[in-house]
């Protein structure tokens, strides 16, 4: 069904893997279309709980495809308006934990679609390049939004400003990701990862992110009231009876994502 990417549903978890490794799995405006769509998919899917976007061969994914942009005049702010922006903005709307499993090379837009997903594994042969200045450009897909928000404004601009490569060990010391694996057990590990995910309480998760995403642009008053909010939501779901359940009866919790 997809040309540019593999999607495979299995225990909970849907695998996402970006797949034109001959080119580090560089984005085409068919493979921004499809990333959009594949979200949507999941996020429709009760069967999904948790989404893990990977890339195929040796690379996360390199950003734009140069190849398709070179020596042409680009209109670049429609080609962000309808194409990078609606892919951005679905990782928001899907109220599921999404994952970047950082294989390898994290470049450009492909290293800001990994910083709009909730949870950063590396590989330990993954690293992150904010190649845009090294071709002149701004950071774009919302890297000038969650860069700064992920790892402080005073490294954001720095691995804006130099383009330098961070490797994945650097990437965890400074909070860019969330675990770093090895490379031989790398993708069994996000997918474990994910099936822990996969088995909480999906619609919590959905509202914890929906709420912790507000809270960066509200005051505390804000804040307060859109947690009362969240929590009138997640207080009524079969998970939340179940938890509680299970606590009183000494026994684990068996979550449906209801
Ligand atoms: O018009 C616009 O550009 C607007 C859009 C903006 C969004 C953006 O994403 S802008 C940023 C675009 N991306 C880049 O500038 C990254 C360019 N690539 C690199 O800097 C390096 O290739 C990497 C740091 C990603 C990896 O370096 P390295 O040394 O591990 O590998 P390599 O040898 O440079 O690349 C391996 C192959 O992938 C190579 O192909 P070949 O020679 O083996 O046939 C290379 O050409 C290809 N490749 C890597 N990045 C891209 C790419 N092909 C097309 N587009 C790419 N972005």
């Amino acid at each position: 069904m997809y040309e540019t990417i593999l999607y495979e549903v299995s225990e909970g978890v849907a695998v996402v893997t970006l797949n034109r490794p001959d080119k580090f799995n560089a984005f085409t405006e068919k493979m921004n279309k499809e990333i959009t769509d594949a979200l949507k998919q999941a996020q429709k899917d009760a069967d999904v709980r948790c989404i893990v976007l990977t890339g195929a061969g040796r690379a996360f994914n390199a950003g734009q495809d140069l190849g398709d942009v070179a020596g042409g005049e680009v209109d670049f702010g429609g080609f962000l308006r309808e194409r990078y922006n609606p892919m951005i903005l679905q990782f928001q709307k899907t109220e599921k934990p999404i994952i970047a499993a950082v294989n390898g090379v994290a470049a450009g837009a492909g290293m800001s679609v990994a910083l709009a997903c909730d949870i950063r594994l590396a590989s330990e042969k993954a690293s992150f390049v904010n190649a845009f200045v090294n071709i002149g450009l701004v950071p774009d897909s919302g890297g000038c939004y969650f860069l700064p928000r992920i790892v402080g404004m005073g490294k954001a601009l720095e691995l804006a400003m130099t383009g330098e490569k961070v490797s994945a060990a650097e990437a965890l010391r400074i909070g860019l990701v969330n675990q770093v694996y090895p490379a031989e057990s790398f993708q069994e590990e996000a997918v474990a990862y994910a099936r822990k995910l996969a088995a909480l309480p999906t619609r919590a998760i959905g509202l914890i992110k929906r709420t912790m995403y507000k809270g960066l642009e509200m005051n505390l008053e804000e804040t307060l009231k859109y947690e009362a909010f969240a929590q009138e939501a997640a207080g009524s779901t079969e998970d939340h009876k179940e938890g509680v359940t299970a606590f009183m009866e000494k026994r684990a919790p068996r979550f449906t994502g209801r």
